[in-house]
């Protein structure tokens, strides 16, 4: 074992010759420290880590994974997995997150930088017993102190590097389904919106565009003159997101399958021939983004689509997916052979039926290709979890390459951490269930602490069916989400805003307004916490120590100011809530009615009709706020609307920028700082004003801690 300070926070012991994953941006320098804080460590054939865990320890993170926020009792995987039927016990999803958190007499953060698979049992064989378990024995182990968890995740993320940021566009509303398959079903979604006057900043393209599923390509029969159309589009206010799988089809003539054999840029099997699988196209080869050079390669071709007038792409099927393998299918085609005739006992027949429904993502097809990193050939179940980042990393090098200068949205199914300075993540392919409604508000804190700052789930979720009812529910957490989009599976009931009751279209409309009203406060705050390596949606044990906070599952913090509390049960009218202080809550309903009120610290039952959105403004904090608009571009934001809950001083740092360069990277950003005192019968309001060019007026909306309103406003 080696070992590095990285800082006076970190240090990293390092086993063996680890992977270098590019998921950390600080190097350190080589100490010799014994042994392992913290942790106990065995090493035979796989590297084991301990923990004996005290009864009340709280273990938070794992990011987009199962089961709560506290990760107690279960035992989790990370292995990127195509999971769309993620039911309580399964153990992994897309993502591999191998950042733990533990809140208890001692506070510490743990980051596994392995990319194989692990096992987290977290308290399932054993209720104190913490085991991680890598398939391997050469892996980073990083140690990570700070004063509390909101300061270990920020020495966490400061060790991981600052957090990608979309164009503001992609803050709007999003609308997608699988099953928009032409030009003019894509139109129809777009004008659906105008009339029902609703918001929306973009509809998406899934794999129906393309040419026979092939990436980098448009079905021009489907979609004729694409460019044309994209900016007919644009001219109406949406922009469009193409998918692109990681997949590529075999095909001869088809320019990325020639190029890629040519260059053997793909991935190869055993015998050194480029990799089969099959996918959405058939039969595809996958690209090697482990390969520095094919990754280039890959990156480039995103060209094609930018060329046309495309701003924003989503990954998908970069776990990497396998629907079947060839060799696979073979092998389950002999069983099958073997079985006719026969009379099957009942072995013969589960051995049977088994080779059949076993093909998809196999671990033996997994254990069955290889890569060229560095230089070095590599089987890729050691690699398996950096293959969604590196798909997503070629991408956004290709962005760099092609269009230095503006942001792109991206987002990616697959994730490991260190991918989230490249692009945000979506959770996958969730169900239309009120389970996955809470289970969305439980990852959403674990995610942040992972680094992703630009996530959220399908909104109304994926497969199944909802109703009117969930998909209200969920649009009012997904509304503060920085992904806010709805979508889902082909074959399922529409779910467009306007798909439903009328009553339902009329209370999502609110919703998305009151989304676009908001923006201002979200992008602040998401910038904000970029800036900061800090998160946007934490648990309240970030901000409250008493023991009821530590334990709240379904309530989150957003930003600095905001307390959540979304309503996740079908029929219910309102829902119990923990108030760790007093706050002022919101109850906004509708276009005009809203109505405050002091929440007092304790116990409350929050009454929430379904057309109600009940939002908590946290004591001596500030709400920011905008008009609504039809899209982000339409936004004025010469008014600024804040509500303010004071007791005594709040201010608030309002930041902004162009929205679409990478300047405020080199620090070309505008800050408002706002400060209101209370004194004895008035409050003094000061404003200071760094660059922000935009904003004319400010208009107060103070409440003390009695309900007392004072109405101010501020010209600038
Ligand atoms: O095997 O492209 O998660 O969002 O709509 C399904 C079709 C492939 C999975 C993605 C989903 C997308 C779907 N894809």
């Amino acid at each position: 074992m080696r070992t590095f300070q990285i800082d006076e926070s970190i240090i990293k012991y390092s086993f063996g010759d680890p992977i270098k994953t590019q998921a950390i941006v600080l190097e350190g320098t080589e100490t010799n420290k014994g042994s392992l804080d913290y942790l106990e460590v065995s090493t035979g054939e796989n590297l084991k880590l301990y923990y004996h865990m005290k009864t009340e320890d709280i273990v938070l993170g794992l990011g987009e994974n199962q089961r709560g926020i506290n990760k107690r009792g279960g035992i989790y995987e990370s292995f990127c997995t195509d999971e769309p039927l993620h039911t309580p016990g399964k153990k992994a999803l897309y993502g591999a997150h191998n950042f733990l958190l533990v809140d208890g007499s001692e506070k510490f953060g743990i980051f596994i930088d392995f990319p194989g698979r692990i096992s987290f049992d977290i308290g399932f064989k054993h209720k104190d017993k913490l085991e991680i378990i890598m398939s391997g024995l050469d892996a980073d182990i990083y140690i990570i102190r700070g004063e509390g968890l909101r300061a270990i995740t920020h020495n966490f993320l400061k060790l991981i590097g600052q957090a990608y940021a979309p164009p503001k566009w992609a803050f709007g509303y999003q609308q997608s389904r699988w099953g928009y398959k032409t030009a003019s079903d894509v139109e129809e979604i777009a004008d659906c919106f105008i009339e029902n006057d609703i918001p929306c900043d973009s509809i998406y393209l899934d794999i129906d565009y393309m040419q026979d599923f092939k990436d980098f390509t448009v079905n021009e029969e489907r979609f004729p003159n694409f460019g044309e159309f994209l900016g007919k589009m644009k001219a109406k206010g949406f922009r469009l997101v193409p998918i692109i799988d990681a997949g590529v089809k075999i095909e001869k003539g088809y320019d990325i399958y020639e190029e890629g054999i040519q260059k053997g840029y793909f991935c190869k099997d055993e015998t050194g021939e480029a990799f089969v699988a099959a996918v959405w196209p058939g039969k595809v080869h996958f690209p090697d983004f482990l390969n520095e050079e094919a990754s280039k390669w890959f990156g480039s071709k995103y060209k094609t689509l930018i060329d046309y007038g495309i701003e924003g792409f989503w990954n998908d099927m970069n776990e990497p997916a396998i629907f079947y393998s060839e060799k696979r299918l073979g092998q389950a085609i002999e069983v099958a052979k073997q079985s006719e005739n026969e009379n099957l006992d009942i072995f013969a027949f589960f051995k049977l039926k088994d080779a059949f429904s076993n093909l998809s993502n196999s671990p033996a097809d997994y254990g069955s290709f290889y890569h060229l990193m560095d230089g070095k050939k590599i089987k890729h179940d050691k690699v398996h979890n950096l293959y969604g980042y590196y798909m997503t990393k070629a991408a956004a090098e290709g962005f760099k390459e092609i269009k230095p200068k503006v942001r792109f949205l991206l987002f990616s199914r697959a994730s490991y951490i260190g991918m989230h300075r490249y692009s945000g993540i979506w959770t996958g392919d969730n169900n239309s269930w009120w389970e996955h409604l809470l289970l969305n508000i439980k990852m959403m804190p674990s995610i942040n602490m992972c680094g992703f700052l630009y996530s959220g789930a399908d909104t109304g979720g994926f497969g199944g069916d909802a109703n009117g009812q969930l998909l209200i529910r969920w649009m009012q957490l997904s509304l503060f989400t920085p992904l806010f989009r709805n979508h889902t599976a082909m074959g399922h009931r529409n779910q467009e805003p306007f798909a439903f009751e009328k009553e339902t279209t009329s209370i999502i409309r609110d919703i998305i307004k009151l989304r676009y009203s908001l923006i201002p406060y979200i992008y602040s705050e998401y910038m904000k916490a970029l800036h900061k390596s800090d998160v946007y949606f934490s648990t309240l044990s970030f901000e409250y120590d008493d023991e009821i906070s530590r334990r709240v599952e379904n309530q989150l913090l957003v930003g600095e100011s905001l307390m959540i509390c979304p309503i996740y049960e079908e029929n219910a009218i309102g829902r119990y809530v923990w108030v760790p202080e007093d706050m002022l809550l919101w109850k906004h309903m509708g276009d005009s009615k809203e109505v405050f009120s002091i929440a007092r610290k304790g116990h409350m039952y929050l009454e929430a009709e379904l057309n109600e959105i009940p939002i908590f403004i946290k004591k001596d904090k500030m709400l920011i706020m905008g008009k609504s608009a039809k899209n982000v571009e339409a936004l004025i934001g010469e008014e600024l609307f804040v509500v303010a809950f004071v007791s005594d001083k709040a201010s608030y740092t309002y930041y902004d920028d162009d929205g679409k360069s990478l300047e405020y990277q080199d620090g070309t950003y505008y800050e408002i700082l706002m400060e209101i005192q209370k004194t004895e019968d008035d409050f003094i309001i000061t404003v200071e004003n760094y660059g922000n060019e935009k904003v004319k007026k400010i208009s107060f909306q103070i409440f003390d801690n009695n309900k007392n309103i004072t109405r101010k406003t501020f010209i600038m």
